[in-house]
């Protein structure tokens, strides 16, 4: 079956980037991007080492889940390394089952199975597609559409004016993220400009209540794509409610943080679609059985972003080359957020699309000169 390897190095990375422009949410503006990542060398039987890589998407702060960097980075080494390491010879599959008595911290745990991975499939020259494919029997896509997230912007023609550069770059589906005060007058006011053929969705980042519901369904005249995470994460029946209430679809993001509770909401009636973060769920191998399950129960699935270097852009792609993604995910350019990328091959838009990694490993090569200049600390367990 799936060979076995030596967990033999474990270096954490932190870098820092700045964003192009600053990203406003509902839970706060942010003008740099703190990121962890992780660098591991497996040895295989006959002595060979390779190495792989993987993002942790924590943000800064616990702000958009109960993560943060630090402490994902606490944990990785304190806990989740050491149980790894001394739970022997290991692949991909078995990281998250090694890890399973270890409550909570999705993206610490998602960010270790990454590398390790990378590194596997690096050592037996395979693409992740090609992995994927042989996992689920699926075929997989070539190239995927590519959508925007759009930040909060003070006035409307601000924002007018931003989403307008996003459709000049090609994007083929617009986000906005909403919040109460900045929501259905610039909404309308981007559906009038793009026109009624641009697919278009809100983002809320959990900033309504369940009294809200007669407000949100003024949304209903932009034949919006979804509403995303309008609730608290914790709110299912409100959502299954507000599902009720509201004619465009529910799709939830903070909310689903495994297969198990995706179903669950699906069942409820409170997920007609999922936005699935491989982070947000401890990897790519979970967020795998969402999209089956999703699948199976015929809610369309999408994959979100958290900003990713082109570490995790890659390893998204490659995730969103399954079939059941059929709407567009926030798969955007590098140059969305960031200037240069830690990696010589970033991901581009071509006509709105882009290209799902082809080179053995998730894809992506480390760019280590300019990976070296944007390191704020590195540690070797
Ligand atoms: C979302 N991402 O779908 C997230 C939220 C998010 C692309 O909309 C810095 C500041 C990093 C804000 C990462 C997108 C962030 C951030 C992710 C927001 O909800
Ligand atoms: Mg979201």
């Amino acid at each position: 079956m799936t060979d076995l390897f030596t967990l033999s190095r474990i270096e954490l990375r932190r870098i820092g980037l700045p964003l192009v422009t600053p990203f406003r949410t509902s839970f706060g503006s942010q003008t740099e991007r703190d990121i962890l990542l992780i660098r591991v060398e497996l040895t295989a039987a006959d002595g060979s080492t390779t190495e792989g890589w993987g993002e942790c998407v924590a943000l800064s702060e616990p702000s958009y889940s109960p993560e943060y960097v630090a402490a994902a980075q606490h944990v990785i080494e304190h806990h989740l390394a050491p149980r790894l390491i001394a739970g022997g010879p290991l692949h991909a599959g078995s990281v998250a089952p090694t890890l399973s008595k270890l409550h909570g911290h999705p993206m610490a745990k998602a960010a270790l199975e990454t590398a390790i991975l990378d590194a596997q499939l690096r050592a037996s020259n395979t693409t992740f597609a090609e992995y994927l494919a042989t996992a689920t029997g699926a075929t997989m896509a070539t190239t995927i559409p590519s959508g925007v997230s759009v930040g909060i912007h003070d006035t409307i023609d601000e924002l007018l004016a931003a989403v307008q550069g996003y459709i000049d770059d090609g994007y083929v589906r617009i986000k906005l993220k909403i919040e109460p005060g900045s929501d259905i007058d610039h909404v309308g006011a981007v559906r009038d400009m793009i026109g009624p053929d641009t697919p278009l969705q809100v983002d809320a980042n959990t900033a309504y209540r369940r009294t809200d519901g007669n407000h949100l369904r003024q949304l209903d005249q932009f034949d919006l794509l979804l509403i995303e995470q309008p609730l608290p994460e914790e709110d299912i029946i409100g959502h299954a409610r507000l599902a009720d209430e509201v004619d465009t679809p529910i799709c939830l993001d903070e909310s689903l943080v495994s297969a198990h509770g995706t179903a669950d909401a699906i069942e409820l009636g409170a997920c007609e679609i999922a936005n699935i973060k491989p982070g947000r769920v401890g990897g790519y191998l979970e967020a795998v059985k969402i999209h089956d399950l999703c699948v199976a129960r015929g809610v369309p699935v999408w994959c979100g972003g958290m900003l990713e270097t082109g570490i995790g852009r890659a390893a998204n792609a490659g995730l969103a080359a399954l079939p059941g993604f059929t709407l567009p995910g926030d798969i955007s350019a590098s140059t969305r957020f960031y200037a240069q990328d830690i990696v010589t091959n970033p991901i581009t838009i071509t006509d709105g699309y882009v290209t799902v990694p082809d080179t053995p490993g998730l894809g992506f090569e480390i760019d280590t000169s300019f990976l070296d200049s944007v390191t704020t600390a590195s540690h070797t367990l």
